[in-house]
């Protein structure tokens, strides 16, 4: 059976990218989307905060406001949330389309309740109201150690207000998404990002083709 009338016989799937700074999500993207090429499946990609006007301009408040408080900001991921599920996670999916998300809600379990201490019940709440069932298929989670990240993050010119953070922030994060990796091992694959671009490029063609066999 070609690609195409395999994946034309299963529902469309849902998958995010999550990592700490400096991971290297955009390469892990391109390599995603290459995959999704070859086996001749629609798709979209989209990003988190944002994947919706709405949603785009809570993202510029988000990064780039000089001081939010650790409510504020959670709240505002939700809300821009709520947008990017309603209005482009669910209708492509609907549609048959395949998503591909840089970062969802994880990434608020991570920076909001590892990060800024918020607790993990609220952020659950949170997640029951605007997640729902549209919960990722496969979750890949580039685990960069704080050291690498931030030394590959520090080549960049400009960083946004969460950028700033200290390395205690991020290795808080990094353990959180631990957490969440032994919360969830069925969804949320783990890739070594310490490594360099190619072996991780080699993972997460694994991680893809694992996901495929058991579709
Ligand atoms: N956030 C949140 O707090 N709560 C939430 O619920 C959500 C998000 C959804 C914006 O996210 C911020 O929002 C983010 C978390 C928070 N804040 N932080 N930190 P974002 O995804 O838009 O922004 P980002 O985390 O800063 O990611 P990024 O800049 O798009 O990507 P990256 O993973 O950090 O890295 P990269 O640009 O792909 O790579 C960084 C550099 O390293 C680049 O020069 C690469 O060429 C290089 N690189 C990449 N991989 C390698 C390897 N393997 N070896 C060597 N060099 C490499």
């Amino acid at each position: 059976m070609s690609h195409k009338s395999f994946f034309n016989q299963i529902p469309a799937q849902f998958i995010s990218l999550e990592g700490s700074e400096g991971a290297g999500k955009s390469s892990a993207l391109s390599v995603i989307t290459s995959i999704l090429d070859s086996w001749s499946i629609p798709y979209i990609t989209t990003r988190e905060p944002g994947g919706e006007e709405s949603a785009e301009k809570i993202r510029d408040i988000l990064l780039y406001a000089n001081h939010l408080d650790a409510q504020t900001e959670l709240l505002l991921m939700f809300a821009a949330r709520n947008e990017h599920v309603v209005k482009t996670i669910r209708p492509a999916l609907a549609a048959g389309t395949w998503v591909v998300s840089d970062r969802f809600v994880d990434a608020s379990f991570a920076y909001q309740g590892g990060g800024r201490s918020i607790d993990n019940h609220v952020i659950g709440f949170l997640e029951q109201l605007t997640v729902g069932d549209t919960v990722p298929d496969l979750t890949l989670y580039l685990d960069v150690t704080p050291e690498v990240g931030l030394s590959r993050a520090a080549a960049r010119s400009e960083k946004d207000r969460i950028e700033k953070e200290d390395m205690t922030f991020f290795q808080t994060i990094r353990t959180a998404y631990l957490a969440r990796l032994k919360a969830y091992p069925k969804r949320i694959k783990h890739v070594d990002a310490d490594v360099n671009i190619d072996q991780v490029a080699e993972q997460i063609k694994r991680v893809m083709n694992n996901f495929k066999e058991q579709l």
